[in-house]
């Protein structure tokens, strides 16, 4: 049982909370020793897709969307230098407020933060793994594998990346988010609409749910399923039947947020990673409000990330109170990180 609690939902408005202007969600970076065929106004944006149609529809409006956010902000760089990692700084203590690096009461829709991340750990990861959702389940990592051909669900032990159990897709399907709930895993598929649910344990197909239209990210909270589709919109659906229980639109400063991809529900909040960035934005789901965003980009500094353009962050996952896992596709190695002011 990993599905987590709402444990603090009343929030508070706090003046002094750095404000995050939309230029902030805009600023997309890549990892070192790539290249940008766009560029935009303080915006450094890939274009290239791996999907025919619908992803470049996404990329257009997208790239519309961060032209009109860079235009209201040329002037000003969000962006953070990459520093090295600062591993001791914090080890062994826990957060006073866990994941959180503020009172958590600093959270609300009015003034999101502005926060980044310091590296503690590093953990092994099958640089084969074309990595499409993470999520710990006890002392196992689930991880959900894409690509067509290559598609599978794995139990991973995180400090050894020894693979224990894996189960594979059909050839023609694809991969995608994966959450625990209960005593399963509920896997998506990325455009075959079709969602596995696995025995937990070895791995065991047990049912599966049609849907309609793509699947991104997955997780759970204590009453239903959080799905995102690659768009500002998320869908929440009942664990049991999967069937579609309603969706928020999520917003930055009121403009829409698209490309959310993978998932993680933290404490009654969201962690949605912006496709082909190192951005994650803390969402509240119950007002689509991002009430945060991480600048992940200082994993550069430790991770020996490919240098192939598909090879983003796109992992997402709690690992302890106070930390998370961050993991990407093809990466030879995954992050432990936890999250501090920016
Ligand atoms: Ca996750």
């Amino acid at each position: 049982m990993i599905l987590k609690t709402n444990s603090w939902i009343h929030l508070t408005n706090r003046p002094s909370q750095p404000q995050l202007a939309p230029s902030h969600v805009a600023n997309l970076r890549y990892s070192r020793g790539q290249s940008y065929p766009f560029n935009l106004p303080q915006c450094h944006y890939d274009g290239v897709v791996h999907s025919p149609i619908s992803r470049s529809l996404t990329i257009a409006l997208t790239l519309a969307f961060l032209v009109a956010a860079c235009s209201d902000d040329s002037g000003h760089s969000s962006a953070t230098s990459l520093s090295a990692p600062t591993e001791t700084k914090r080890a062994g203590a826990t957060s006073e407020f866990g994941i959180w690096p503020n009172d958590p009461t600093l959270l609300n829709g009015d003034a999101p933060a502005l926060w980044t991340i310091e590296v503690v750990d590093v953990l092994p990861h099958d640089a084969d793994s074309y990595t499409q959702g993470l999520e710990l389940a006890g002392d196992v990592l689930v991880e959900s594998r894409g690509r067509y051909g290559n598609s599978e669900i794995r139990l991973v032990d995180p400090t050894t990346g020894d693979i224990r159990v894996s189960a594979p897709l059909g050839d023609k399907e694809f991969g995608e988010g994966a959450t625990v709930v209960d005593s399963t895993i509920i896997q998506l598929t990325w455009q075959e609409e079709v969602a596995y649910v696995w025995s937990l344990d070895d791995l065991t197909l047990l049912d599966q749910f049609s849907y309609i239209g793509e699947g991104w990210g997955l997780c759970a909270q204590s009453d239903r399923l959080v799905m995102s589709n690659g768009s500002s919109t998320l869908t929440f659906r009942d664990p049991t039947d999967f069937h579609p229980i309603d969706t928020i639109d999520v917003t930055l400063n009121g403009t829409p947020v698209p490309l959310l991809n993978e998932l993680e529900c933290v404490d009654g909040f969201v962690f949605a990673n912006l496709f082909r960035s190192d951005q994650i934005v803390v969402i509240d789901p119950d007002t689509g409000k991002v009430v945060a965003s991480v600048d992940a980009s200082p994993l550069n500094a430790v991770i020996d990330r490919p240098s192939d353009n598909g090879a983003v962050l796109n992992g997402v996952a709690r690992w302890t109170d106070d930390s998370l896992i961050l993991g990407g596709k093809w990466w030879p190695e995954m992050a432990v990180v936890r999250l501090i002011a920016g």
